[in-house]
């Protein structure tokens, strides 16, 4: 299928992602100049002209039945590092996690070599190497007897909530975007908070944004709430154990009401149509050399995120 909306719409002003520290380290270096069909300088793995107008972005989904993940928040959330320590995790069990080289036109070369270094960068202990170059891919994961499981996508986060747009939360969501919500694949929306977002008085238009996309879910779709950096808390019991009951309400501290429509009312009360996933990526040291260092986290956070994905796939 083929996804390109014609254009029409406003366009969003997109600026590069305002990551408070390993990025913003690496934002002089994020205009990767890979060359594409016209050798023009690359951010986000986007061409400038799409880059000055998002609704110019063209993506196909081939595959339309498998599930897709979509890993939803602002920039520097850790979408990046959540799709580099699930791939490891899930290539420790023996799935394969590739790129899908169709996604993107063929004549993109940024995103063909994403594709090629795609091993390089999710196994690399530089966190720049994989936070600066996986920018906006779909990539699918297959088991070991070459079943194809879902899709997951990550895209730059200004697309779904761009701090740095006075518009927000009612700036328009690219039309790429829309398409992926208009597809026929059945979608989990992982929504991802964090405890000390550096832009902490928009949450509550972040939590209006999630709102806004929420009424256009299908019946089908399901939502996750990941709670990324929970590293950065005190509700980590031991690694991989942490206090979730705490933990929730830190999260409807900071974004208030954020649940409520994820809440279904029954004979007897509410209860929740969604899940909470704690998370923590990884860890960050600072280099004598500059940059920042990965150590990936806990193994039980990405063992928690995958069995929740798999059950909301089954269910
Ligand atoms: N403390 C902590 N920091 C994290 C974690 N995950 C990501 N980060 C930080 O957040 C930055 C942005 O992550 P990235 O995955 O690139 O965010 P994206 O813009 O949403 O793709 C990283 O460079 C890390 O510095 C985590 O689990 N714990
Ligand atoms: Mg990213």
């Amino acid at each position: 299928m083929e996804l390109n909306p014609q254009l029409g719409a406003e366009t969003n002003e997109v600026t590069k992602p305002t990551n408070q520290d390993v990025t913003e380290e690496i934002s002089s270096i994020d205009s990767t100049n890979v060359g594409t069909k016209s050798d023009e300088p690359q951010v986000l793995g986007l061409t400038q002209e799409e880059t000055r107008d998002p609704n110019e972005i063209t993506i196909t989904i081939a595959d339309q039945n498998t599930p897709i993940v979509v890993l939803f928040g602002p920039p520097s959330c850790g979408k990046t590092m959540t799709l580099v320590r699930l791939t490891r995790y899930l290539r420790d069990l023996n799935f394969t996690v590739e790129p899908v080289p169709t996604f993107r036109p063929s004549a993109d070369a940024h995103y063909a070599k994403m594709c090629r270094d795609f091993p390089g960068m999710i196994g690399s202990s530089d966190a720049a190497n994989s936070t600066k170059n996986i920018s906006f891919m779909l990539v699918r994961v297959l088991d070991s007897v070459g079943h194809v499981k879902c899709q997951i996508l990550e895209a730059p986060g200004e697309y779904y909530y761009n701090p740095d747009d006075p518009e927000e939360p009612m700036a328009d969501f690219p039309r790429y975007v829309n398409a992926i919500k208009n597809s026929s694949n059945r979608k989990i929306w992982c929504y991802m908070v964090e405890p000390r977002w550096q832009y902490a008085d928009q949450c509550r238009n972040y939590v209006t944004k999630i709102h806004t996309l929420k009424r256009t879910m299908r019946p089908s779709d399901k939502a996750v709430f990941i709670f990324n950096k929970i590293d950065l808390t005190p509700f980590v019991i031991t690694p991989g154990e942490v206090n979730m009951r705490s933990a929730r309400k830190e999260i409807e501290d900071l974004y208030p009401g954020i649940f409520t429509p994820f809440k279904v009312k029954g004979v007897f009360g509410t209860s929740d149509n969604f899940e909470l996933v704690p998370f923590h990526t990884g860890d960050y040291s600072k280099k004598i050399a500059g940059g920042y260092s990965f150590q990936e986290g806990p193994v039980e956070y990405p063992k928690k995120l995958w069995n929740t994905i798999q059950n909301l796939i089954k269910g």
